[in-house]
């Protein structure tokens, strides 16, 4: 019925909107529209009313029932570790691990193995960034023969803590603050460094994220560690203690602390978008998986418990010994039923693969699956499909519970049963030899509540890490420090965290309570006094994997009238080492080179700032230059690419830009008018010698 201001301007079975809009429309049951419960719809663009302008009907089922799903979208996000991206792939064992496990997964070698991996920042909340300071998660789904096997791990060896009663108390310090609900994914605050300097047991874990490892350049460029020891049972059921490591084909590579901060703002979803781009564009990343075995002797003889968190194994005493390799080769279908509700327990392991004591882990085995509760919302989320073994049947007499999506048929949901004796279905049974056995091992001894005296050690593995570093990265360590400790407003905060760091390096201490111009507080009193041990090179980053440009990313900068023959010739000479490249214009129409050709461009300047790249090229025209000098983002783009320590190709127009950018020549400020391949070996590092020249470090 028309209404008093009017009639409705179109039919109610028409589906064509009001405002002229197309709509593509279906007549077949496999394309249309239907409700949740296969009604076909006819119109998805207009609610029933009463009359063209009148109000919504109740009776709208259609309406209600598409708004009622979308308000009931959101799910609780993971407490830690809301921010992820995650990937398909497989893992291929290359060595037998026979003599220490019977899990299949580490014994059959050739055996391709399903994965699903998630990379996840751990303080921020899912909207966040992808560039904070942070720790990174490195969460790995097996889909073996033998059930699923989470190895639940991180891009840092170490944990803040030894016992998981502390863990809550650790993430409401580094969490935003809980009145004010700031800062978002961000450890520079006082809550968290109040906490860091009560607890002596993190400061090993705070070298760590300090140095440059929490700001990675890529997730595909991280280190992988499974952190706990857990442990291999062979056939005989005799244990070996076991620590996981995975090490990046492309090397390890961070960013400059101001760099991560810019990202931030240029690409929020920076690692996200790098890691979805490389695989889609078939740059599969790439990991070896690695081992360090011990037995129960060596371990013993090991001067630090290998139950505590808080220390790493170096490799110089126990070998990593390279035996799998990981290739992330598919994106996920849809974000949320795969990343968001993959659900990764350090409780799924496959016969063969068992835990230690670790008091941090020992509290992981119930947290994990204690938390899908709360955010999956029942206790069949091992049914959605992401979260469902892959690789083997799973069966077994728990019934019923919200979402239940199987359909037993019988009726055998006890055991033990005779039902097949009557030939009904029995069910699955128990199987002794090859199911899930634990480690026999032997305690006797009162119940305590106490933190075992091998755990006293708070600060010799502090010290190793420190000294093992470079100068470059100490330098950055030390900065990392004064950046957030300048955060915090407590002086007494401060101080205590300074006392501790007394412990780990007197030159450090009195580094950062320089760049903090405060005075240097004395040691705090130490449970255990720290050991010299010797360093360990392999902790490092700098120079331990080769210099590359193999997944990295390159950013040409072009004007009209620049020579296209280098552009192409520093185009090929990247792409010939592995490296992506993006043309980057003032208009995103692209430029008209020298000579009249168009040369469409990837991206407008001010859209892709040299941030976003790990080596710029400066291929422009004297006019395009003196355009480019009126254009902040342009001088931005040059002065943060040298400040960044990236290599910097140009053609002999682009000194004024260079100038106005105060780039200063070094190593990697290239001519690329000779051979545009001498831009290579610059492009693939960071000049670390053109650090001081730029910034004031600690
Ligand atoms: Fe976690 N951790 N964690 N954690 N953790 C979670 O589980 C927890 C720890 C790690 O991509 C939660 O499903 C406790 C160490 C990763 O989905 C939660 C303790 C390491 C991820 C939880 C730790 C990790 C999580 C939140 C101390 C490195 C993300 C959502 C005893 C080895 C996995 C969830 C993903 C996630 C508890 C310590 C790594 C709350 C209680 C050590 C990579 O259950």
């Amino acid at each position: 019925m028309p209404n008093s201001k009017g009639a409705p301007t179109r039919a109610a079975n028409s589906t064509v909107g009001n405002g002229g809009e197309t709509h593509q429309t279906a007549s077949t049951p496999d394309t249309r529209l239907t409700t949740n419960h296969g009604t076909p719809l006819s119109d998805n663009q207009n609610s029933l009313k009463a009359g063209g302008r009148g109000p919504t009907l109740l009776e709208d089922f259609i309406l209600r029932e598409k708004i009622q799903h979308f308000d009931h979208e959101r799910i609780p996000e993971r407490i830690v570790h809301a921010r992820g991206s995650a990937a398909h792939g497989v893992f291929e064992l290359t060595k037998s691990l026979s003599k220490y496990t019977r899990a299949k997964v580490l014994t059959e070698v050739g055996e391709q193995t399903e994965v699903f991996v998630r990379f996840s920042t751990v303080a921020g909340g899912a909207g966040s960034v992808d560039t904070p300071r942070d720790v990174r998660g490195f969460a790995t789904k097996f889909y073996t023969k033998e059930g699923n096997w989470d190895l639940v791990g991180n891009n840092i060896p170490v944990f803040f803590i030894q016992d998981a009663i502390k863990f809550p108390d650790l993430v409401h310090a580094v969490k935003m603050e809980a009145d004010r609900a700031y800062p978002q994914a961000a450890s520079a605050h006082d809550t968290f460094w109040d906490f860091v300097g009560l607890m002596p047991e993190t400061t090993h874990m705070i070298m760590w994220a300090m140095s440059d490892r929490t700001i990675p350049r890529s997730l595909r460029m991280m280190e992988g560690f499974g952190v706990n020891t857990f442990r291999l049972l062979n056939d005989k059921d005799e244990a070996t203690f076991v620590k996981f490591h995975w090490r990046p084909k492309l090397g390890t590579q961070s960013t400059c602390w101001d760099e991560a901060v810019k990202i931030a703002g240029a690409d929020p979803d920076y690692h996200r978008r790098d890691l979805f781009e490389a695989i889609e564009s078939g740059n599969f990343p790439e990991w070896e998986f690695g081992v360090q075995l011990l037995s129960q002797a060596e371990a013993d003889a090991l001067p630090f418990d290998i139950l505590d968190a808080t220390k790493v194994i170096p490799e110089e005493l126990v070998p990593i010994q390279i035996v799998g390799r990981m290739v992330l080769n598919r994106n996920p279908d849809n974000f949320f039923a795969e990343t968001e509700q993959a659900a990764f327990l350090p409780t799924n392991m496959p016969p063969g693969i068992d835990v230690s004591e670790d008091p941090l882990l020992q509290g992981r085995l119930f947290s994990y699956q204690d938390t899908q509760l709360s955010r999956l919302g029942t206790v069949n989320f091992h049914q959605i499909p992401i979260n469902q073994p892959k690789g083997c049947p799973f069966q077994n007499l728990q019934r019923d519970g919200h979402m239940q999506m199987l359909v037993p048929k019988g009726r055998a949901n006890y055991e033990p049963n005779s039902l097949a004796e009557v030939g009904e279905v029995g069910g699955p049974r128990e199987d002794p030899k090859g199911g899930f056995r634990s480690a026999p091992v032997a305690f006797d001894g009162p119940k305590v509540r106490l933190r075992a005296e091998t755990f006293a050690d708070h600060y010799s593995h502090a010290r190793m890490f420190f000294h093992s570093l470079t100068a470059v990265e100490q330098a950055h360590l030390a900065s990392a420090l004064v950046f957030e400790l300048s955060k915090c407003s407590f002086e007494h905060v401060r101080n205590r965290v300074m006392g501790n760091l007394q412990n780990v390096d007197a030159d450090l201490a009195a580094r950062v309570a320089n760049g903090l111009n405060m005075p240097l507080p004395p040691a705090n009193p130490a449970a255990a006094p720290p050991q010299d041990m010797a360093p360990s090179p392999p902790l490092r980053l700098v120079g331990k994997y080769p210099d590359t440009l193999m997944g990295r990313a390159v950013a040409i900068l072009v004007t009209d009238g620049a020579d296209g023959a280098i552009v192409e010739a520093v185009r090929s000479a990247v792409v010939a080492e592995g490296a992506s490249v993006k043309i980057v214009a003032p208009k995103v129409g692209g430029v008209t080179l020298k000579g009249g050709k168009a040369l469409p461009a990837d991206g407008q300047l001010a859209g892709m700032p040299s941030v976003l790249f790990d080596a710029v090229a400066l291929v422009v025209s004297a006019e395009g230059c003196a355009q480019l000098l009126g254009e902040s983002a342009a001088t931005d783009f040059v002065a943060d690419a040298f400040v960044h320590l990236k290599a910097i190709g140009h053609t002999p127009e682009a000194q004024p830009l260079l100038d106005k950018a105060a780039v200063q020549p070094d190593a990697g400020v290239v001519d690329l008018t000779g051979d545009a391949k001498s831009f290579v070996a610059p492009a693939s590092t960071r000049q670390w010698d053109r650090e001081p020249k730029v910034r004031m470090l600690a």
